[in-house]
This record gives C-alpha cells, structure tokens and sequence, in this order.
C-alpha cells in the first residue's frame, strides 16, 4: 500500500493510515462502523490541518501528567486503537508500568481472540525492532506489561450487555483510564464510577469529549508518539487548575479558524 502512495502527496499520511483499517478489517479486527467512525475523525483532522494544535499539546501534557501520578492507571483499547497505535499503547504501558485492557463496544469473542493476538504480535515486532532512545531497561518494562481482556471478571457499572464486561485488575480498580475513540456511554460510565477518564477524539462536541476528565483532539496516532516522547522525559505535575472546557474551545477554535483557509 505505501509503495502506490507517491512520498510528496498531500494526503499521503491520511491514505497510509486507510490502508491500516480497511486491511484491519478485512483481518477481522474492526467493529462493522469502525471506518465511519474513522472518517468522521478525518474530517476534523482536515480541519485541524492534519496537525497537532496548541491546545492539543498541552491536553496531551496534561494527560502524561495525570496518569503518571495516578495510583492505578489503564489502557483500554478498542477496535481502531490496535489498529493504529499499538505499538505507541505498549510503550505508553511499559514507561508507565500499566496494564493494557483490550475492551470493545461491540464484543464478540471472536473479535477479541484477534485482538489480543495482534496486540502479541505488535509487542514482539517492538522486541525485533528494538526501541529506539528507549531506557536501557526497555525489555523487561515491555516484558512485564499484563494484557487483559479475556477473561474479564467485573462489569463496568451503568452500561449494559457484552460491552460491559471488563477485568476487576483492569478498568475496574483503576482510578485513571486511557480510553482512544471512545463512547459517550461507556466514558459516562467510567466518570460515573469516580474515575479519570482521559480520552483522544478529533471530535470536540462529542459526548465523549464533553464528559471526559481530559480530551486529547487530535490523530490517535500523532498523540500516542507525543505521549510516548513526553513520557520518556522528565516527569511533571497536573495543572492544578486544569479546564476541560475551556481547552475544548481552544481546539474548535482552531478548526474555526480554518476557514482562514478559503482565499476570497
Ligand atoms: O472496537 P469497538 O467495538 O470498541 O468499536 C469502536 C468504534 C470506534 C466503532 C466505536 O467506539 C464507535 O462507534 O465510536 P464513535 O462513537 O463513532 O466515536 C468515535 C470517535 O472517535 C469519533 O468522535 C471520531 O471523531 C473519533 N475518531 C475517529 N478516528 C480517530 C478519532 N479520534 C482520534 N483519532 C482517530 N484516528
């Protein structure tokens, strides 16, 4: 596939990361609306340029911050996120010493046995890659990650049916919980049972973004590298006045601001 994208196209990252699901999904691994889902992202990438805001760095700080201060931290993965930042969750896991938990809204146990097994294979091309400016001791943080899912033994309360199982060593327990492309219910869910939830949507007005503790918007996959990076140096604290909303205006006005674009 990326050999039939000329390097210079404009839209070359955009088509790069459609041939990463639609060969997910003819994999199995995908949700039936995961690419409406993932073209409703595009197009606030458009209007974000394609390209990481202001706003979004410091929702993407903000979000390192919290989850390294937090007692118990998750994350969970769903259909499209092990499709396109697996490698960037199992680093992000390993520097903070968290499980992953693969949890999916339309669970289907079929779906989730290749789930899990990507996720394996995606930890092993790390192990035969290497990890570059890695710490020194990157195996065996890579080696300790638990990967939850397959056996989920507690029930994420306030939502119903398959989609709320989870693992009492996972979501359950956790007080922070990483959620990419989630939705609305369940991260309702999540902040109804006390927890932080800390989401990625390029989505500013969806219910998700609305209701989380801090919203990423932005590409999944441009934050888990700003994250990864982020993690890898010196720690800091959560802004103490941190508003939720108010970095949710930053980035719709960013998109706004687009229209700066159209030349009268
Ligand atoms: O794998 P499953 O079964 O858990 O199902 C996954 C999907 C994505 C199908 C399910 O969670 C779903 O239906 O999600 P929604 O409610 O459509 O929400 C997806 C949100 O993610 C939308 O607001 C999109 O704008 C946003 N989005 C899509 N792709 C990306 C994204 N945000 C950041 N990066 C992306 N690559």
């Amino acid at each position: 596939m990326s050999g039939d994208i000329p390097i210079d196209h404009p839209r070359r990252a955009s088509l790069l990361k459609r041939g990463i699901l639609t060969d997910a999904a003819s994999e199995g691994i995908l949700a039936d609306s995961a690419l409406i889902a993932h073209g409703r992202g595009e197009a606030f990438d458009y209007l974000l340029g394609e390209s990481t805001s202001p706003a979004a760095v410091r929702a993407i700080n903000e979000a390192v911050a919290v989850m390294r201060e937090a007692e118990r931290c998750v994350i969970s993965v769903n259909g499209n996120a092990v499709a396109l930042a697996p490698q960037s969750m199992w680093k992000m896991a390993a520097l903070l010493g968290c499980p992953i938990e693969v949890n999916i809204f339309h669970r289907t146990e079929e779906r989730m046995r290749l789930l899990l097994e990507k996720m394996e294979r995606e930890r092993e091309a790390i192990f035969a890659n290497g990890w570059e400016n890695g710490p020194t001791e990157w195996k065996q943080l890579l080696k300790s990650v638990a990967l939850l899912g397959g056996e989920p033994d507690a029930l994420i309360l306030g939502i119903e049916g398959n989609r709320a199982h989870c693992h009492s060593n996972g979501i359950h327990s956790a007080d922070v919980v990483f959620v990419p492309l989630e939705d609305g219910d369940r991260c309702n869910a999540l902040v109804s049972m006390g927890k932080k939830v800390v989401v990625v949507d390029l989505n500013p007005l969806s219910r998700t973004s609305q209701t989380a503790s801090v919203t990423i918007v932005d590409e999944l996959t441009r934050v888990g590298v700003k994250m990864v990076e982020s993690l890898m140096g010196e720690p800091f604290s959560p802004s103490p006045g941190w508003d939720n909303m108010r970095n949710l205006k930053d980035s719709l006005s960013v998109m706004l601001d687009a229209m700066d674009l159209i030349e009268e």
